[in-house]
């Protein structure tokens, strides 16, 4: 997969995409990042990308030129075409099934705004889909196109050693991921729940998918209104309820137990 990212600042795009599981991804010739700063394609002497903006107000918005050229440039250095997400706040809301959808796409374009944002009609002109990383203002996008990249570069086939992993992500099955322990067994912080040094792969999948109901219940109950349970995750749901419950406690996690 291919990434083209529009910013001011490409050394921290591609920063962010040279370390960890996305790093590797790239050596292994899984993702092709690469940035364009509009600044190189600034037709004035001053190099101008920002002007006021018009009816006023504070800040400045990034202008049709030089965006308009560097997308071109973009556009035309390989024959895929690229489908071109815009990251504003006004964006709908990034979510896990929309970055499986885009990591399956041969090529992606991030435009990053800065300042207020980006001319309406240069938007309108170039942007196939608008995205948000969540309700809250950046100095800019590039930020949200870091997370885009980590997102979409993690489920590239071959970028996890394990690709089970992937599977068994928080949200792959809608719900929050179960808790996760390593070594020591016993610490002065606890010991880890027996069911998982039991080798038993199905009463280890059974509480993990318990744990996952219960943590989804307990902290984001949202999404299991968004995705109905089966019989089996009900019952198991019950359960958790029913245990939790019966603890006499708030309603707060409690896995840790
Ligand atoms: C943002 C977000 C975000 C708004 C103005 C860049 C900034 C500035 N992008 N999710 N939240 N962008 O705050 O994606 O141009």
């Amino acid at each position: 997969m291919r990434i083209d990212v529009v910013s001011l600042f490409p050394d921290f795009v591609r920063q962010c995409a040279e370390v960890g599981v996305v790093g590797r991804a790239q050596q292994r010739k899984l993702l092709q990042v690469e940035t364009w700063n509009p600044r190189d394609h600034a037709i004035d002497r001053h190099r101008s990308v920002d002007s006021s903006s018009y009816g006023g107000g504070p800040g400045m918005v990034m202008m049709i030129e030089p965006l308009r050229t560097t997308l071109q440039a973009m556009r035309e250095a390989a024959p895929e075409p690229v489908h071109l997400v815009y990251l504003s706040p006004q964006g709908a809301r990034l979510t896990q099934g929309r970055v499986e959808a885009l990591a399956k796409l041969p090529r992606i374009g991030l435009l990053c705004g800065r300042y207020e944002g980006v001319d309406e009609r240069l938007l309108a002109h170039e942007v196939d889909e608008e995205l948000s990383i969540g309700d809250y203002v950046l100095s800019g996008g590039e930020l949200a196109a870091a997370v885009i990249i980590d997102a979409v570069g993690r489920l590239q086939d071959g970028a996890l050693n394990d690709a089970a992993s992937a599977e068994q992500d928080s949200f792959s099955n809608g719900l929050l991921d179960c808790p996760h322990y390593a070594k020591p067994v016993q610490d002065a912080l606890g010991s880890v729940p027996e069911v998982l040094l039991s080798g038993d792969h199905a009463a280890i999948a059974r509480w993990r998918l318990k744990q996952s109901l219960g943590r989804t219940w307990l902290r984001r109950p949202d999404l299991l209104s968004r995705h109905g349970l089966d019989a089996v995750s009900r019952a198991l749901l019950d359960e958790f309820r029913r245990e939790h419950s019966l603890r006499g406690q708030p309603r707060q996690d409690d896995a840790a137990e």
